[in-house]
């Protein structure tokens, strides 16, 4: 058996698995450098083969024995794996193998985290465990045997229901043993296995149907006080889940467990979710707001994953936004149920212009639905997940509420159990709603983000919208046809009431007009309300429509969209010309930040402006070669110009958003934080910092302290604070790797480099860590002026790392690549440097199938 050599798979080339799996029976005994799986499979030939070729996946297994039918045989190994002639007839194949969990630092398989045993298949990991069609539509039911040692590992835990457990001294003395049981076929990427010392937090749920489920959080001792938040947001997801889509819990338990190191946020194994214990663990003193909020969104996002992901799969890893995109609408849903619906429309656009959008502008661009690939690892991207998710959203504006139902209900239904794909997607909601999705399907197929330009006119009594939309080249596709996009629009009069309340616009041409008859004045149209669709809109509208729209827009994203634009347009003022910061936009907001009926949260959300890589981006597109020191000047002289515009109302509203009692993590407090400290940060330039160090002396929430210490380091005056900082926590990792962020985050950008290289001299910098390797160099490569800076350290630094962590974890190497990705939009000096960087990379030896993939995308 060999890895596979790097190649394309294809979607076009997709054939069924020649047989299909009956059951699987699988006993583990546990040893951290001699694991021994025993594997016994039943087999049946697939009457819809094509190819009954008998493959299995194989990957870093030491095969001890393998039988067919209770008769040894020698499988012959061929590239990723083995072949065995079967008989024509169902079948029983046995294999044991041995893997070496400790040695894995890929953190895909099986490895260890911190003494404790722990998996990831998705998407391709099972076959580091032992040989099977490690494919997402073969679909099995198993039973696992976990054999260990009550001492290392008293918690023994797979996916299903706990069938059994005990110790049997016979065997060996210390032993012990579990059994587990899961009723519902799964693709292997599903499965997972934990074994270690781990201390449950547990509560029970009451399913609509009146089944109790037995729910813990298990965590290594001293993280106990860290689960209850947790578990609040787990019973919040199973309830609103029957609520809105009718969706029931289908086992006898649901267990969690937080590990320390895991390449990604988490994984929605059937039954036994596996979180990176950032995504989960948190307290008061330890985790920011913000934390408490991704935590909330992320325990919710595994769990939905049970019915959208794990009842109904993916037929092949091309089809991963049909679980994916879903999975993250239904999440978003979820938290703007819980919270504002307007400040978490807000923050996911922030999110998806921030990653999704710098990915399809370059190299790196693909469609939701990918036709090709050499690596799945490196498809788990901001355009499948996020954009995923916007075009179920549009698919839900386009068809009405009532039939978004209506068709999930059908494709539940309908669906079951199955692993499926995009078309069997949009058929449930043709069939469901008698529309034709032809067109809307593009969505899926054609990367690029859509331009819609706006155009109005106003005879007799007559406003019409002109609307036409673009799409630039993107790899692989240089023309593409027109998208069917939802416009939302509402119209204004002069004094700011609605005449016409939100429609939506079916924008299906390359050009089409939108008439409004009666309007006896000209109306002042708001143009794609809530972020109707994932587009880039261009409107020619002056700054005293923006800061009418800013002061009277009805529409809460648009108001807030309204000045965003105006501080776009100040920022990109000041960039090219230096021309002096808008006064419009700063009355405007100042009004704003006075109206207390406004929430908290969507006035701090307001208070925000582009960040320096958005305003590159901004610039690229418009034909002008960013200059990232000229950028960053601009963004700290807007907010010295706010800090100076707002200096007699910031001390106000800082003092009326201070929370007072116990802490709570509830968007309420939350928003008053928010904007307390967003206050803060811009107080900060006038008080040089009295108002932060009376906050960091104070604060008895992570929230609090750590806007403190980031005014503080903004300020230049961090230098008590971060050490004081690290005695107080030096014990908590997941705080540490908040310590590193912070001071990266806020290095003057010809620091940047020196502080990097700094850090990672210091004794807590476990690279071999994602969590901490992230916190460094993630935190460093989003630094826009640091890691732009013209002597090109930060890129050379960046590299260096890439390339010592690629041998030990390509995956997490891999998606960090993509600090890279803009490399087009700089300067000639910027390029030559970048690519220098690219090239060092790919002509390293070795370098893994995943950075591989990468770079060269990149490169191209
Ligand atoms: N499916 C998980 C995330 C995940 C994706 C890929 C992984 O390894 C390549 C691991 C986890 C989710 O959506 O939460
Ligand atoms: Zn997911």
């Amino acid at each position: 058996m060999k890895d596979a050599a790097p190649q394309t798979i294809y979607l076009k080339d997709y054939t069924p698995f020649g047989f299909i799996v009956d059951g699987v029976e699988l006993t583990f005994r546990l040893h951290p450098t001699k694991t021994r799986v025993f594997s016994k499979i039943a087999f049946r030939p697939n009457p819809a083969a094509i190819d009954n070729r008998f493959f299995l996946h194989g990957e870093q297994l030491k095969l001890i024995n393998a039988k067919i039918d209770g008769a040894e045989i020698t499988p012959r190994a061929v590239d990723g794996g083995i072949e065995v002639d079967v008989p024509d007839a169902p079948f029983t194949w046995e294999a044991e193998v041995e893997i070496n969990p400790e040695a894995n630092t890929a953190l895909e398989g099986l490895y260890m985290s911190n003494g404790m045993y722990c998996t990831q298949c998705e998407a391709e990991g099972f076959r580091k465990i032992t040989f099977y069609p490690d494919r997402p539509d073969v679909m099995a039911t198993f039973t696992v045997r976990i054999e260990g040692n009550v001492e290392n590992t008293p918690e023994l835990l797979s996916n299903g229901n706990g069938d059994e457990y005990g110790t049997d001294q016979t065997v060996t003395p210390n032993s012990n043993y579990a059994v587990w049981i899961d009723p519902w076929p799964k693709p292997a990427y599903l499965f997972a296995l934990v074994a270690g010392d781990l201390i449950a937090h547990e509560d029970t749920f009451k399913t609509m149907s009146g089944k109790d489920v037995r729910l813990s959080i298990f965590v290594r001792p001293g993280d106990e006080h860290k689960c209850a938040f947790g578990m609040e947001a787990l019973k919040k997801s199973m309830k609103w889940d029957e609520d809105v889509y009718g969706r029931e819990y289908d086992l006898d338990e649901f267990n969690i467990v937080a590990v320390d190191d895991f390449n990604m946020g988490a994984m929605e194994n059937k039954g036994l979710n596996i979180f990176n214990s950032s995504c989960v663990l948190a307290s008061p003193e330890t985790a920011t707001d913000g934390n408490f909020e991704r935590i909330e969104a992320i325990i919710a996002h595994e769990y939905f994953h049970n019915w959208t992901g794990n009842r109904i799969t993916c037929r092949d890893w091309f089809q991963l936004c049909l679980k994916e995109g879903l999975t993250v609408y239904r999440d978003a849903q979820f938290t703007a149920d819980m919270r504002s619906e307007p400040v978490k429309r807000i923050d996911d656009v922030l999110a998806l212009r921030g990653r999704q959008f710098p990915e399809d502008q370059g190299p790196l661009s693909h469609p939701v639905r990918p036709e090709s690939f050499q690596e799945i690892n490196n498809f788990y991207t901001a355009t499948v997940y996020e954009k995923g998710a916007e075009v179920i959203g549009m698919l839900k504006t386009l068809v009405g509420d009532d039939a978004y139902a209506k068709a999930l209900d059908l494709y539940f239904d309908r669906h079951d159990s199955q692993a499926c794909t995009i078309e069997d997607w949009i058929k449930v909601f043709e069939d469901s709603t008698s529309r034709d999705l032809t067109q809307f399907k593009l969505w899926y197929s054609q990367s690029g983000t859509p331009e819609v330009t706006v155009r109005e006119e106003f005879e007799g009594d007559i406003f019409t919208l002109h609307l036409s939309q673009s799409s630039a080249p993107t790899p692989g596709q240089d023309t593409k046809a027109p998208q069917v996009i939802p416009v939302a629009v509402g119209l204004l009069n002069d004094n700011g009431d609605e005449v016409l309340p939100t429609q939506v616009l079916e924008l299906t041409e390359t050009e089409k007009s939108f008439t409004f008859k009666g309007h006896a004045t000209r109306p002042i149209p708001s143009v794609l309300r809530g972020f109707s669709a994932p587009v880039t809109l261009t409107q020619d509208i002056d700054n005293a429509r923006r800061a009418f729209l800013l002061a009277h827009d009805t529409d809460p994203f648009n108001r807030w969209e309204a000045g965003r634009n105006l501080a776009r347009d100040s920022l990109i003022g000041a960039i090219v010309d230096g021309t002096a910061h808008n006064e419009d936009y700063l009355s405007g907001l100042k009004a704003l930040l006075r109206d207390d009926r406004l929430d908290p949260a969507y006035r701090a959300l307001m208070l925000g402006q582009p960040s320096q890589s958005e305003l590159a981006g901004i610039l690229h597109k418009q034909g002008q070669i960013p200059d990232p020191a000229a950028i960053h000047a601009a963004t700290e002289s807007l907010r010295d110009a706010k800090a100076k515009a707002f200096a007699d109302l910031l001390p106000d509203i800082y003092t009326a958003n201070q929370v007072t009692g116990p802490f709570s993590p509830d968007a309420e407090p939350a928003g008053k934080r928010s904007l307390a400290n967003a206050a803060l940060s811009l107080l900060t330039r006038l008080d040089g910092g009295e108002a932060a160090e009376k906050q960091y002396k104070s604060a008895d929430n992570m929230t609090l302290q750590l806007a403190a210490f980031g005014a503080l380091l903004d300020a230049g005056k961090g230098d008590n604070a971060i050490a004081a900082f690290y005695d107080q926590w030096n014990d908590d990792r997941l705080v540490i790797d908040k310590w590193f962020s912070m001071q990266v985050m806020f290095a003057k950008p010809e620091d940047l480099a020196a502080t990097v290289a700094n850090l990672t001299q210091h004794a807590d910098f476990d690279w071999k860590n994602p969590n901490r390797f992230r916190a460094v160099m993630g935190v460093m490569a989003a630094h826009h002026a640091g890691f732009h800076h013209t002597s090109g350290t930060s890129y050379q630094v960046l590299a260096d790392w890439l390339l010592k962590l690629d041998p030990v974890n390509p995956q997490t190497t891999a998606r960090m690549c993509s600090a890279f990705q803009t490399w087009k939009r700089y300067d000639d000096d910027r390029q030559a440097l970048l690519k220098a960087q690219l090239e060092r990379i790919a002509g390293q030896n070795g370098l893994s199938r995943d950075t591989t993939e990468m770079v060269t995308r990149i490169l191209e």
